[in-house]
């Protein structure tokens, strides 16, 4: 394992070094398209130069480095992950996948092994939606799912996606070129931090996906009437902050007694006009619902839409429910699995299968490609957060283990 130790040291080197690339120097915020994120993008390209890749920068913003195979027909297997990140993020979700990906085709290069597809790494632009709030904006265009209304989503701002897209220097009438064929797909495999506590409190380096949670986004505005704080009746209101703080603890009571099946979270709060002495007129909130269960989530959007609705009517506020997006569960591909049980056996390394209800770029590309999953332990399962971290001997094995994978995927595969 020396070896892998030395190659999770560059990876862990790196993944500090793109940290720096942040829209806030207290802490990594680099959302798509901002100077950040063209900073931390060309680094990336630079290293995947580096790598002896060919590489190239797409019309949406990916950075994409290709090892060709010798047969130019040959199909194209996809390794990625994204480097675009929440705010007052991890350094890990995300360019772990990126930079352990630029590592095992480095290994593969200098290997000389005859590989019988073509093998693109991807670094996907856009997988956490903060700036546009629609997810898997890279992996969508790749895997040929990009929606052109998408073009008008205007950021807090008020600027258009078009107008990023093209700031950045990519051409929105040639987006659809950046996508891979159907029948060109070998398939795809992405390595990422578990962000969440099995592994960590199981004392396992990796694991299997075999799914991944659906999810459903939806924005909720709640509009009652603003008056003044010192003179309307308290049974005079309509109050849309308390309407939307009762919602939001109905929410979580719903999702505590449906536990096994849904998570469901309210992330971001906005009060317009907000000001101590007015009763809040108009409240806007997030709403982020997963299950592994397809029925069960849709079922659980339409209760909480009538809890909503419920309250909304008590309080003689009114209720505007906008389903922003939605992904459905993704199941794991059988063929690929294997393999990764076989790799992880040959690794020395106890085998474990979850599920992900964290949201990958995996996502999107299962509808055109068999897709597969390494989980990596992280510190107590945290993510989306500063603390998030990652040691070095689980990055080890994870190199280990995809080394195997990927030497057994290319002496499976049938051209
Ligand atoms: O929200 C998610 O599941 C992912 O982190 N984008
Ligand atoms: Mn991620
Ligand atoms: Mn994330």
């Amino acid at each position: 394992m020396i070896k892998e130790l030395q190659r999770a040291n560059k990876i862990v080197q790196r993944i500090n070094k793109l940290a720096a690339f942040s829209e806030d120097k207290h802490c990594l915020t680099r959302t798509y398209g901002s100077k950040a994120f063209i900073e931390a993008r060309n680094k990336v390209e630079a290293w995947m130069k580096e790598a002896g890749l060919q590489t190239r920068i797409d019309n949406i913003g990916n950075v994409r480095g290709k090892l060709q195979s010798q047969y130019k027909d040959a199909k194209t297997f996809v390794i990625g992950s994204h480097i675009d990140s929440v705010i007052n993020a991890g350094w890990y979700d995300g360019p772990l996948g990126v930079l352990t990906g630029i590592d095992l085709l480095e290994q593969l290069i200098s290997s000389k092994v005859k590989i019988p597809f073509h093998i693109e790494l991807i670094a996907f632009c856009d997988e956490e939606g903060c700036r546009f709030h629609t997810t898997y904006l890279g992996s969508k265009v790749v895997a040929g799912l990009f929606e052109e209304p998408l073009l008008e989503t205007k950021d807090e701002n008020g600027i258009s996606l078009k107008d990023v897209i093209e700031e950045m220097g990519g051409n929105i009438a040639r987006l659809e070129e950046d996508g891979i064929a159907l029948d060109d797909w070998a398939g795809y495999f992405e390595i990422h931090i578990e962000q969440g506590p099995v592994l960590f409190n199981k004392n396992i380096p990796v694991a299997i996906v075999t799914a991944i949670a659906g999810q459903c986004r939806i924005g909720v505005i709640f509009r009652g009437e603003a008056g003044h704080a010192g003179t309307v009746p308290m049974d005079m209101r309509k109050d849309a902050l308390a309407c939307a703080a009762e919602f939001i603890l109905a929410t979580e009571s719903y999702a505590g007694k449906n536990k096994k099946n849904i998570v469901a979270t309210i992330g971001k709060l906005h009060i317009l006009n907000s000001a101590g002495n007015v009763i809040p007129g108009e409240v806007i909130c997030s709403l982020d619902i997963r299950s592994a269960n397809d029925a069960i989530l849709n079922s659980s959007c339409d209760e909480i839409k009538n809890i909503a609705g419920d309250i909304c009517k008590t309080r003689n506020v009114d209720l505007e429910w906008n389903l922003i997006q939605k992904s459905k569960p993704v199941i794991c591909n059988i063929e690929m699995n294997n393999l990764l049980v076989q790799a992880i056996t040959a690794s020395n390394v106890e085998k474990i299968e979850l599920i992900s209800g964290a949201g990958h770029d995996a996502v999107p590309i299962s509808a055109v490609a068999p897709v597969a999953m390494l989980f990596v332990r992280c510190f107590k399962g945290i993510s989306h957060n500063p603390l998030e971290n990652v040691e070095l001997k689980d990055i080890a094995a994870a190199i280990k283990v995809s080394d195997n994978f990927i030497r057994d995927f290319v002496q499976t595969f049938k051209l």
